[in-house]
């Protein structure tokens, strides 16, 4: 069993962080249902969804992703790259510490967690304009006891490299081959999206079920074919905030219960 950890769509996304897309009206309303959407569609791929409440002068604290690293020993909250959303740790973290002991990247790092891609025991991060060589440096000198290895992988054109590559099954990931490099994940079957649909490569992967954006048909054909089920859910107005599916959520596997209180 899974639980995920989401956050409510705060009434001020419209003023979010941007990097590589343009900005848009957002219809808050509409991205709430969406958003409501996206939650029942974790629970039917078997996750327990854990909902914090809305940070309403946080635009961007819908991406609860961002802001910590979860694996079974720890939770390791980040020091996200973008200053406006260094305040959505505290809530996350307090979230968390029930259910994993707490580690903090520190400055000078920065890291965000859409940058970060777990396979296994290896770990890959996005060296991107969000996660510098130190927040990599702490990430690795906090996961190594426990038996984790982590490599930072250059992206290019996209804000994280969860836009570029994700986890389809401990064996596949799903690749843009134009914001990263095929190499470091060689030792794996790639998938490529579909060149009609840039932004595709970000899907959840909960157990063998996958949560996509409903925006990528092509994509969504090909995973078909590979065999993966499928389900897929309207995110227009998450994405105009340069968000996806893997944001929305933090999973941690339930039964690795901290109880620090
Ligand atoms: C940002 O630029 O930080 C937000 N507007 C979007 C963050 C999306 N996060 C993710 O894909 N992990």
């Amino acid at each position: 069993m899974w639980i995920a950890i989401t956050r409510e769509v705060s009434p001020a996304m419209a003023r979010c962080e941007l990097s590589f897309v343009a900005r848009e009206p957002i219809d808050i309303a509409r991205a709430a249902d969406q958003h409501r959407d996206y939650m029942h569609a974790l629970e039917t791929l078997g996750c327990r969804v854990v909902t914090l409440s809305v940070q309403r002068d946080l635009p961007d604290s819908v991406f609860v992703e961002d802001v910590a690293i979860v694996i079974d020993e720890l939770a390791v909250m980040t020091r996200p790259g973008a200053e406006s959303r260094r305040p959505e740790v505290a809530s996350v973290a307090a979230a968390l510490k029930k259910f994993r002991p707490l580690a903090t990247i520190e400055a000078p790092g920065t890291i965000d967690g859409g940058d970060v891609m777990r396979m296994g025991r290896a770990f890959y991060v996005g060296e991107s304009a969000r996660s510098n060589a130190s927040g990599i440096a702490q990430l690795r000198a906090l996961v190594a006891p426990h038996g984790y290895t982590v490599q930072g992988v250059p992206t290019r054109g996209c804000l994280h490299l969860k836009s570029a590559v994700t986890q389809l099954s401990d064996d596949t990931v799903l690749l843009q081959p134009d914001w990263v490099d095929r190499e470091p994940f060689a030792d794996y079957r790639i998938i490529d999206i579909d060149p009609a649909e840039p932004h595709a490569a970000n899907v959840v992967r909960v157990d063998d079920g996958l949560l996509m954006p409903a925006s990528f048909p092509r994509t969504r054909e090909r995973l078909l074919g590979a065999g993966f089920k499928v389900i897929s859910v309207d995110v227009s107005e998450l994405q105009k905030a340069e968000g996806a599916v893997t944001c929305c959520s933090l999973l941690l596997r339930e039964g690795k219960d901290h109880n620090a209180g």
